[in-house]
Parts: structure tokens; sequence; C-alpha cells
């Protein structure tokens, strides 16, 4: 048996109460292993129940077909008996990452585990399950109900299919492989339609965030050649439009349409949120080390961090981080 389930079998057998969480600004991938898992603790016999830091943005509703989500935004909504509790931390390796959930939680449950693909410190990777190589962290959920030999629901297939789809930029991003190609077509076999998925995904902003869209694309910067694109989501910006702040930060992904380009950058901040750097990359330019250096994580070429710089400086200091390779490029 490999480590990372022999970890996860001896964590599960300590405890029979657990919380399940993502990280804060959920995604569709953290989004769906907690409801992947959430079902799987059932079946294994287990109490569980899912308790995120946000609000699962309106696009990923569709995933949540038994209104399973719970928001944890205040003291009140701690559950009875916290102290009995041990917590899963699904889709980030970071359990300072879940927002509220980490503030609220971490001094009350009573042990923490991670699953999730992201790159960061290796002694916490080989004591959980961490596996980088994973195109989303839905690939490891499903691959652990293979292990326990669990039934797959339409809702699980779903939720994992958007996950896998989500995360892998449908299908493009270099850590997809023929493994991903082979649980999707196995998740669509339960009665997942591919186009429904991808309508709710990506077809199903509010102009609010289209206007909010528009705003972002107009504060980019072309810099080192036309090799990177910078561009700022402010809290005045999100003010103005009424936009969805999540449905704003994929606008990062858009720069890449341009032929040459192979960085962007988003600098962004939520109301009331922190300062953020999002940093997404083509090929070899591994912004991952820039990410965790920075206090952050991720992959190779998708990575970020919160900045405790003002805005304005965390801009110019991700600039700064990332003239690097096109320096190191040149010479
Ligand atoms: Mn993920």
């Amino acid at each position: 048996m490999n480590k990372a389930i022999k970890n996860l079998e001896d964590f599960l057998n300590k405890y029979d109460k657990f919380i399940i969480s993502t990280h804060e600004s959920p995604d569709a991938d953290g989004l769906a292993c907690t409801i992947a898992f959430l079902d799987l603790l059932k079946q294994l016999g287990k109490n569980a129940i899912i308790l995120n830091s946000d609000p699962t943005p309106e696009i990923c509703k569709f995933m949540d077909i038994d209104n399973e989500i719970n928001i944890l935004d205040d003291e009140s909504k701690i559950p009875e008996g916290i102290h009995e509790y041990a917590q899963f931390v699904l889709d980030t390796n970071d359990y300072d990452n879940t927002g509220n959930v980490y503030k609220l939680l971490k001094d009350k449950v009573r042990d923490c585990f991670i699953i999730d693909h992201h790159i960061g410190d290796e002694n916490k990777a080989n004591k959980n399950y961490v596996k980088v190589e994973s195109a989303s962290a839905s690939e490891i959920i499903y691959t652990i109900f293979a292990h326990y030999k669990k039934d797959l629901s339409f809702k699980t297939a779903q939720a994992l299919y958007a996950g896998i789809v989500f995360d892998t930029g449908s299908f493009r991003f270099p850590k997809t492989t023929s493994e991903t190609f082979k649980i999707a077509s196995h998740l669509v076999s339960f009665g997942v339609d591919p186009f429904k998925v991808y309508e709710h995904l990506y077809e199903s902003n509010s102009i609010e965030s289209f206007q909010l869209r528009g705003k972002i694309l107009s504060t980019m910067e072309v810099l080192f050649d036309g090799k990177m694109v910078v561009m700022k989501l402010t809290p005045e910006m999100v003010k103005e439009t009424g936009g969805s702040f999540s449905e704003g930060e994929s606008t990062i992904n858009q720069p890449f349409q341009v032929k040459g380009v192979v960085a962007s950058l988003l600098i962004k901040q939520d109301i009331e949120g922190p300062v953020k750097v999002s940093m997404r990359t083509k090929g070899d330019l591994n912004v991952a080390e820039i990410a965790i250096r920075n206090g952050g994580g991720g992959h190779k070429n998708a990575a970020g961090y919160k900045s405790k710089l003002s805005f304005e400086e965390a801009y110019k200091k991700a600039i700064e981080d990332m003239s690097v390779f096109f320096k190191k490029n040149k010479s």
C-alpha cells in the first residue's frame, strides 16, 4: 500500500467525526472534493459535515445537489461538540488557507489531515495525502473511492468530473494524463453531461462579472517584449460593477489567447480581503518556487500567495520576481 493511503487509513481509523473543508475563495475542484469526500465518509460509516469559509460561487452551485455545503461565517455556525471532530482539508496543503475554518476551528478540532495536489512543504506532504502529479484533487478523491471500492453516485461523479474539467483547464494543462481521461470517461458513464458541466462552469457568469472582466482587462500592462501581461483586480472594481470576485479571477487565463504570451499575472484584492498575487505561465517558467518563497504555494505553471505589502508595492514586487525569468532567457 502506498504511504499516502496508509496515512489516510490511519487517520480514518483514529476518529469518527469529521469536518470537511476546502480553501477560501473555493473553486470547482475544491468544492467537488468536499461533496465527493462527504459521500465517501458516509459510506464508510463516519459522521461528517462540510464547512467552508466562503460561499460557493454561483457557477459551482449545480454541484451541490443536496445542499450539503455549509458556510462557517461566524462562531454560531460551529457544530456542537466540536472537540470530538477531526478536520479534513482538501485541495490546499495549508490549513491556514481555509479562512474562517482555520481561525475558528484550529484550536478546537482534534487533528487535521490534508488531501491535496499542490507543491509545498515536503515534510507535511509525507504525513498527509499529497500527490503533486495529480491534475486535480478530484482525481485523488476518485482514487480513494476506488481504493475503498465505494459506489459513485451521479452527484459525486458530476462533482468530480467538474473538478477535473476545471483544474485541467478542460483537459489541456500539463498534468493532464491518460489516467485523467480514463477517470473522466468512467465518471461520464454515470450520466454526467459534459456539455452541461461546461455550460455551468464557463457560460454562466453574470453580466456584472463580465463588466468586471472588462475593467480588469483595461488595466493590462504588457511587459518583456510581449511575453508577460500583468493585470489588476481591485476592491473598487468589484464594488463599482457588483461583479463576483471569483469570476473576475479567471481573467488571468485570457492573455494566453495571445501568441507569444508565456506569463500572466493578476494582482487582486476582494472587498476587505488581503492583497493576493496570482501567476500563470506556460512551459518551463516555474512560478511555484516564487509562490513558496513568498509564503504561498501552487503548481509549476499556476501558483499564488498572499502579500503583506500594499497593493501597488505587491504589484511591483510581483513583476520584479518574474523579471528573473526573462533576463535569464535573454542571456
Ligand atoms: Mn485543485
